[in-house]
């Protein structure tokens, strides 16, 4: 009998939304919508189950969940016995400490001494141990960037994304202490037909990954230019040509990345090419 991998997602939050849509993009159909707390898949050895992201590093350690995707800055803080088998691009953010916008701050030594208020003290007390400082750590969960200016704390180690919670809280960021964005994690020991099951898995997301970012480009040339324009064309081998019905010019196939998107583009019809034409590319399986 086929094994049904299990993978634990966010019930709700930050989390959720990125989760879903990596199994929609995957082909998996979960059957009953979020509300419950598993869902089989339709079409796929998979079911989910919906957890609070704090409680899916020890699920999936202790084998009641195969797989999870959390934050990494959950897998940091709890410390339990799982793999992490892929980053996943989304849900990017990083863990840092701020002060008081007024206040000098002249290198790490300031924190020592200081009462640092954050949910996330297992990676504090690491980052203050590796730099042999002494703080007092208060542990709040949730609404941590509001503890300095009630007279709570000194500092705050927390969650930044885009910066502007502690800017309206009139905070500024100091140091950077580790970077993070979603995972797809593993149970340390998963029997070989799970790991199969989650092999797959990954395969399909990989392929998603990958055309993110490329597109397709076809354009004309005349054969004589062929050759300069194939350098031009990254790809993936060598472009494929076909020739037009029109005698002497070929229709030229390739996969071009966006970062030098415009730049190749130029480069391209300033070789000789016309009609180009780009499509965006869904998956891309090699
Ligand atoms: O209910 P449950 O326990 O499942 O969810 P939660 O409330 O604990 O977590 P949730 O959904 O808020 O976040 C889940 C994960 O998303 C986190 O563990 C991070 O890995 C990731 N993530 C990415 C973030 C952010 N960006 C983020 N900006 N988590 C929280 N924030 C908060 C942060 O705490 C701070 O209050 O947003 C604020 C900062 O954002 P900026 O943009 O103002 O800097
Ligand atoms: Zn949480």
């Amino acid at each position: 009998m086929e094994q049904v991998l299990r993978m634990a997602l966010q019930a709700k939050g930050r989390l959720n939304e990125g989760s879903l849509k990596l199994m929609d993009e995957a082909g998996i159909e979960l059957v009953i919508g979020r509300r419950n707390l598993v869902s089989p898949a339709r079409n796929f050895p998979l079911e989910v189950l919906y957890l609070r992201d704090d409680d899916i590093p020890q699920t999936v350690a202790y084998g009641a969940a195969d797989a999870g995707i959390v934050g990494e800055n959950e897998v940091l803080e709890k410390k339990e016995e799982v793999r992490i088998v892929k980053r996943l691009g989304f849900s990017k953010c990083r863990l840092s400490l701020a002060i008081p916008q007024q206040t000098l701050y002249e290198g790490k030594s300031w924190f020592n001494g200081k009462k640092i208020a954050t949910s996330y003290p297992g990676i504090l007390k690491d980052w203050l141990n590796s730099n042999g400082l002494e703080s007092e750590i208060h542990v709040i969960n949730g609404s941590v960037e509001i503890s300095p200016g009630i007279g709570l704390s000194d500092a705050i180690f927390d969650i930044v994304s885009s910066g502007s919670t502690l800017v309206s809280n009139r905070l500024k960021e100091v140091e950077t202490v580790v970077t993070s964005e979603a995972v797809l994690i593993a149970n340390p020991n998963l029997e070989a037909a799970k790991q199969a099951v989650l092999d797959e898995f990954i395969f399909r997301l990989e392929s998603v990954m990958r055309a993110e970012g490329r597109k397709y480009i076809l354009l004309n040339a005349p054969n004589e230019k062929i050759s300069e324009i194939s350098a031009i064309l990254p790809g993936m081998k060598s472009p494929t040509v076909m020739p037009l019905a029109e005698s002497g010019w070929s229709s030229v196939h390739s996969v071009i990345s966006d970062r030098d998107f415009w730049e190749v583009i130029g480069q391209l019809k300033r070789a000789g090419a016309e009609g180009i034409l780009v499509i965006p590319i869904e998956k891309m399986i090699f």
